[in-house]
């Protein structure tokens, strides 16, 4: 057995955190011969559908960076899947896991109740958007978040039908599959898919051209005509779209669709699971875009890197269900809890919400300046820290996948982590930890504009 706990720096690669060396430091080729031995194993154990996006073995991250066990220190624009918001192995967060793991590591919340759970519950419900009574109930991944929010809205309003939208992503589950846009590689061969589930068209400014009021009638024309508004349980919608491609809808559509379901008894959910916690400049995407949902999901961020997700809106929906009818054996594991309050605090008290706009300031200006002088930037979009650049055909605005890919790839190679996504595979989305110091995240910029000038010559 091989040990990855190698130093880097002469201090021990294995402790991250913010006083991790914040730099970019490539010692080797990507991958290294470590990573490339656990690579290789990872080969042979692992099942060959669990992909991965850096060839890397990680044994340290914190700030900016996530070092491999090669001793090469790589800068994070990914976050995790903007998880690690308050960045990796924040002090807070290890202190707080430390000492509620030595305490207990569980009993079960519908066994013997917890204070940490509760406590969750209670911060959930201040910080969500929405002035009025809220319950929350926490589960373990986004997924299942979505699968019971989805469970409680039927309760609720009796009626059967769901409608999410196009590039839509809500998880890989057999209900959340169905709510999944995407075929590859999320849904392919999977199937059959749960019943009852409806696709409405979203708001996509940069391809569809329409104002959010054009693209919001067009949605419920659809809802109405073909599902019924009396047979719809709920509306899905991600206020800011991941997986589909950091879309952001025009302005007007979320809060025209959304009083569309209040005027016909339809509960609204939104799909925070990626957009929520401080990531996009405010603690949550629908606060910015005029939207005060039904119910939000919630996950990722939560919890500092811990898997926590909750379902938080009104109290008379969250109540709906029959005691007993929601629950789990982890869900509001109190590891997780106490990684969810120390995070919290770390939002509210370290000015997480200001740095993922500045941030976004940041990214935003550089990647126009980028656009000015590339007609391949065919968009430069989102909010806060949670940016994207799409790639596209200059004269046909055709989505250019293969260039999306390679731009990351050779990122990667030049040791800045960079995520595609996009229902056209053509998007470089930028989710920095917003503990990321401007030096780094200039540097990793850098590096993207010359990955993007390098695939030009190439
Ligand atoms: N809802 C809006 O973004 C997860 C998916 C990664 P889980 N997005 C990352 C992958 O390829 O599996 C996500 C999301 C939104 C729900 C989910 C699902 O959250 O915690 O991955 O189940």
């Amino acid at each position: 057995m091989t040990t990855l706990d190698i130093a880097a720096d002469g201090a021990p690669a294995t402790l991250g955190g913010p006083s991790l060396a914040q730099e970019r430091r490539l010692v080797t080729a990507i991958p290294g011969p470590r990573s490339q031995e656990l690579l290789d194993r990872k080969a042979a154990a692992v099942a060959a559908g669990v992909g991965h996006t850096a060839p890397i073995a990680a044994v340290a991250a914190g700030g900016g960076v996530v070092v491999d066990a090669d001793g090469n220190s790589l800068i994070d624009l990914g976050s995790g899947i903007a998880v690690t918001s308050v960045g990796n192995a924040h002090p807070k967060v290890v202190e707080a896991v430390q000492r509620q793991a030595a305490q207990f590591t569980h009993t079960c919340f519908m066994v013997s109740p917890y204070e940490g759970y509760v406590a969750v519950a209670e911060a959930l419900n201040r910080l969500t958007p929405g002035d009025f009574a809220k319950k929350s109930a926490l589960f373990n991944s986004g997924a299942e978040a979505v699968e019971n929010a989805i469970k409680i809205a039927r309760k609720f309003t009796k009626r059967p039908a769901v409608v999410a939208f196009d590039h839509a992503y809500h998880g890989r589950t057999n209900l959340t599959m169905a709510l999944t846009a995407k075929a590859m590689p999320y849904k392919s061969g999977f199937g059959p898919f749960a019943s009852e589930i409806y696709r409405a068209p979203m708001s996509y400014p940069y391809r569809d051209g329409l104002t959010g009021a054009e693209a919001a009638a067009k949605a419920i024309s659809v809802i109405e005509k073909q599902v019924g508004a009396d047979n719809t349980a709920a509306v899905i919608i991600e206020p800011i779209q991941g997986e589909g491609g950091f879309i952001v809808p025009a302005e007007g559509f979320l809060p025209a669709i959304s009083e569309w379901c209040t005027a016909n008894g339809v509960v609204l959910i939104a799909d925070e699971v990626q957009s929520g916690f401080a990531r996009t400049g405010s603690m949550f995407a629908s606060e910015q875009l005029g939207l005060v949902p039904d119910l939000v999901t919630t996950a990722k961020g939560i919890a500092g890197g811990l898997p926590l997700a909750a379902v938080t809106g009104r109290a008379e929906i969250m109540d709906a269900s029959h005691a007993g009818g929601l629950g789990g054996t982890y869900g509001g594991n109190p590891i997780a809890c106490a990684a969810a309050l120390a995070s919290i605090e770390a939002f509210e008290t370290e000015g997480l919400v200001e740095r993922a706009a500045a941030i976004g300031d940041v990214m935003l200006g550089r990647l126009r300046a980028m656009q000015d002088g590339d007609a391949r930037i065919g968009d430069v979009r989102g909010l806060g820290a949670m940016v994207a650049i799409e790639l596209v055909d200059p004269e046909t605005k055709a989505p250019a996948a293969a260039l999306a890919g390679a731009v990351a790839r050779r990122c990667i190679a030049e040791g800045v982590i960079v995520l595609t996504c996009g229902t056209y595979g053509n998007v470089l989305r930028f989710l920095p930890p917003l503990t990321i110091g401007d030096a780094l995240l200039h540097e990793g910029l850098d590096v993207v504009a010359s990955a993007l000038a390098a695939e030009a010559s190439a």
